[in-house]
């Protein structure tokens, strides 16, 4: 295969759907996984039917990054060619609910640190020592403006999101001297059905969250991601937080009158 191959973790909704156009359209290869497999095949439909985005190979599997089981059954069943990633997107992830940790759902507790955490290493332990073999590679995780500062509500989502941050730190640290670059990018409020998520599939509570503001949207992350693997090798952009104007700091939104 001759095209730099990418491994996108959530690519069938949001930031990871976004980032498998952006990257397809850069000339990357592209490995897809996410648990719902119409959402997949929605994507694989959506980069054919774009001329940009049509030439890229596209290797798609139904995976649930929760299970180590899964993630090495995957790996394994990769074709060889398509072992040599160049680029990991460790964007798979949610939130659960918003309440007082006193009050909160001990499944929706599960659930985050699973996917979030447990997930996000589960997948970058599989793939990090052919990464480490090539001498080169490139991991980019999906952390959040709530890794950066909690909001009132959002303890055990933040805390994922905390934990998200320190490991994007020590796998630079211990990856550096593989040639490995380590990217950890931290949005605010994206408009994706993360909040529909977050709210059990409550549409109207979910549109709440974006009203009166403008929002960031799932192709300005994308845009980022693309930035971020486009420098020259040396140069390896640590972290980048990126909000919409409007959301100054994580619990603060300024909304405009309707
Ligand atoms: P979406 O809900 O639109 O997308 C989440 C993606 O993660 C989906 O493709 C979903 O696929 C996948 N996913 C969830 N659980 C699993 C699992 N167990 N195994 C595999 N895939 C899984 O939300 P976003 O695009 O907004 O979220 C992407 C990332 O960005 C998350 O890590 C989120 O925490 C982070 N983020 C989002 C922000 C926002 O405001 N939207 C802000 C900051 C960070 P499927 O359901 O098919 O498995
Ligand atoms: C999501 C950021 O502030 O919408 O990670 O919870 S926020």
């Amino acid at each position: 295969m001759s095209q730099p191959i990418a491994l996108i973790t959530g690519a069938s909704s949001g930031i990871g759907f976004a980032t498998a156009q952006t990257l397809a359209r850069m000339g990357y290869d592209l490995v897809v996984v996410a648990r719902r497999s119409d959402r997949l095949q929605s994507l694989l439909d959506v980069l054919k039917s774009d001329p940009e985005t049509a030439k890229s190979q596209v290797y798609s599997s139904v995976l649930d990054v929760r299970s180590l089981q899964q993630v090495k059954d995957f790996y394994q069943n990769l074709p060889a060619s398509w072992k040599n990633i160049d680029v990991l997107v460790n964007n798979a992830g949610l939130a659960k609910g918003l309440s007082k940790f006193y009050d909160g759902d001990t499944d929706h507790w599960d659930q985050m640190i699973d996917t979030n955490v447990k997930g996000l290493m589960y997948v970058s332990r599989t793939v990090a020592p052919g990464m480490i073999a090539r001498g080169k590679g490139h991991i980019i995780n999906i952390g959040s403006i709530a890794g950066k500062e909690v909001y009132d509500n959002g303890n055990v989502y933040c805390g994922t999101k905390f934990a998200v941050d320190a490991l994007t730190k020590s796998m630079r640290l211990e990856l550096a001297v593989h040639g490995v670059r380590v990217t950890g990018i931290h949005p605010g409020a994206v408009e994706t059905e993360f909040s529909i998520v977050r709210f059990d599939g409550d549409e109207q509570r979910a549109q709440k969250v974006y009203e009166g503001f403008d929002n960031l949207i799932a192709e300005d992350i994308a845009d980022a991601i693309g930035y971020v693997v486009s420098r020259k090798p040396h140069v390896n952009i640590n972290d980048l937080v990126i909000m919409p104007q409007a959301q100054a700091v994580a619990g603060m939104i300024i909304r405009k009158e309707s």
